[in-house]
Parts: structure tokens; sequence; C-alpha cells
């Protein structure tokens, strides 16, 4: 079969053939990643056509009111995850704690958990604008049988065993890594199929975007201000959708960097580092571009909390570099 036409369950089993020894326990975490996404698209390709869009009246941890598809998509991860009993414990964005996944008798004998943002960019559905579900698995590190602890969760995003993303865009891609480069596939809406669309995806060493919320400009640090002028005075072009998905998807396949820098009033930025950064730094490390907060590598902060936020920089690696260089 040609390259082309492989799909992304093909893909996936053979993945797993390269290691003749695996459980398959991460391909049918993938594959129930991959269902729960195209269940997801479909509803978000509707979203202006049943009464769906609008607050859903309730608040979520981050004092931010959630959206009825962000309410749905959540649910169907979660659904899609613990009905096929495919992991020990899941966290998202959207709850406050991160939830145990626990058989009759108080156990789980399943080794990864699951942490993502459900429906990343919500605020943008009401303006038909892409939003995208960002998700990254680690191997547990409790004891395998007993009910998942918060450490679990807290690791390192240089132990993540996989990460991904899904846009739900002009088409529904979605693009993961297993540590082995990444690829991208892409939904045929037609057939329901997920079809390797962009195989060992690159971000080039160097770009000219640069995305950033410019009206947050006066807050930003001194060094990031002058980076800002330094990209301006080369021409580069300014992008942001506001819309981290979509603005870091473009990124990888153009080339530029993505900053969410700290301000004055939020000094750690605004993403989250379990369920938006250290997914991220993973893909584009794996692409072969760099991700920090300015300070230190993205995949190796400590984390202390499952809502943590920090400051992010990444994209090409010339032009992050440069931006350090800066700080
Ligand atoms: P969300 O997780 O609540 O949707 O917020 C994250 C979003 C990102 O998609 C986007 O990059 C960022 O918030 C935009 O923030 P701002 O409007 O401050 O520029
Ligand atoms: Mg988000």
């Amino acid at each position: 079969m040609e390259e082309r036409y492989t799909t992304l369950g093909e893909f996936i089993i053979k993945k797993q053939e390269d290691f003749p020894y695996s459980s398959g326990e991460l391909s049918r975490l993938m594959n129930s990643i991959r269902l729960a996404a195209k269940i997801v698209a479909q509803k978000v390709n509707q979203a202006g056509l049943v009464d769906i869009t609008g607050a859903f009246g309730k608040e979520n941890i981050q004092g931010e009111q959630q959206q009825k598809l962000d309410v749905f998509a959540n649910d169907i991860f979660i659904q899609t995850l613990v009905n096929r009993e495919i992991v020990c414990g899941i966290g998202s964005e959207e709850n406050d704690d991160f939830i145990s996944i626990c058989g009759a008798d108080g156990s789980n004998n399943n080794k990864y958990v699951v942490l993502m943002d459900p429906l990343d960019g919500s605020s943008n559905i009401d303006v038909n604008v892409s939003v995208g579900t960002i998700f990254s698995i680690y191997r547990r590190i409790s004891e395998d049988g007993t009910p998942v602890t918060q450490a679990d969760f807290l690791q390192k995003g240089i132990n993540q065993v996989a990460a991904g993303y899904v846009i739900y865009g002009s088409s529904t891609m979605l693009v993961y890594t297993t540590g082995n480069g990444v690829n991208g596939f892409t939904l045929d809406p037609a057939m329901g199929t997920f079809f390797l669309s962009h195989p060992d995806m690159k971000i080039a060493e160097d770009g000219a975007i640069f995305s950033v919320n410019e009206g947050n400009f006066n807050q930003f640090e001194q060094g990031v201000k002058d980076y800002i002028g330094y990209c301006k005075d080369h021409s580069y072009s300014g992008r942001y959708i506001g819309s981290l998905v979509a603005d870091v998807h473009r990124n990888i396949l153009k080339g530029g960097i993505y900053m969410y820098p700290g301000t004055v009033s939020k000094p750690n930025g605004k993403l989250r580092l379990l369920y938006e950064c250290n997914p991220f730094a993973m893909i584009i490390e794996q692409a072969g571009g760099k991700a920090t907060d300015g300070k230190q590598r993205i995949l190796e902060i400590e984390p202390t909390e499952l809502h943590q936020r920090v400051p992010v920089f990444c994209g090409s690696k010339n032009m992050v570099e440069k931006l350090e260089r800066f700080l």
C-alpha cells in the first residue's frame, strides 16, 4: 500500500509491530483518542447548526466560563477512555482534580495516565475559528494495581510517552508523537477515516512568523519587547489567531515562533504546563524545534500543581535561540 493511503488505525498497528513485546496498551489508548476526536470533530462542525454554542453557565477552576462544547469534549474524551478501561487516571484542564479510574475492587492494572485540554481556544467557537484538543500520555509512577496519586500527573514533560493534538479546522487533523518523530493525519469526513497526510513533520530551523498577543505588550519584560522589535525590524509576519492549537500548528508547518510571555499582572502567563505547554514542547522538539519558559526547557520544569501556568516560547529553533539571547 502506498504511504498516502495509510490510515491512522494502520499506522498505530504498524508502530506497535516495531515493539513486538509491547502489551498493545498504548495502541489501544491511541485508538480511543482517535475515536473521541472523530466524535468531537463531528460536533464542532455542527456548532453553527445546533443550539450548542454559547456559555454553559458554569465556571472551571480558573474562573473561566465553560462553553457547552468544552463540556461535551471533556465528557467524550473521559467516557471513551473510561469505558474502554484503557487508562488508570485522567487529568483535564476542565476538571479541578485528577480522575482515578478503578475497577469494582478498587484496583486498576492499566499503566498510563492521560492529561488533556479537551477543547482549547473554546472562546473562538462562536466565531468559527479553529479550536483543538491537546493530549499528553505518561506511564504511571505509582505501583501498578493501586489507585493513581497526584504524583502520577505531576511528572516532568520529558517523561511523556506520547503527546499530540487534534485541530478542528477547515479540515480536522490529528498530529502526534511517541518520541520518534511527528506524524499528522487528516480526517476524510466522508469516510470518517484519518489518513496519513503529513509524515515525519519537521519545523523549519528559521522562520519569519511571530505569534503573540501584542495587546499585552506594555506588560512584557524588556527582553520580550526587544525581541518583538527585532521581528518587526526584520519584517516578520505577525500572525495570532488566539487559538493555541491553530497558532502552533501553522508555525510548525510554516516556521515561526509562538510566545505567551508572563505579564506584570500574570507573571506566569496564561498557558498551563501540564495540559498545553508540555505536550506542545514534546511535539515541537520532536519536529526539530525548541520550547522554553525563557529560563529553562519546558520539558524539564518540575510541576508543582495540576493547573500550573508557565510562560512559553516555542517554535523554530533559531528563532527561539535568538529570543533567548534577548531575555
Ligand atoms: P483556554 O484553554 O481557556 O481556551 O485558553 C487558552 C487559549 C489559547 O488557545 C490561546 O493561545 C490563548 O488562550 C489566547 O489567550 P489571549 O486571548 O490572552 O491571547
Ligand atoms: Mg486551553
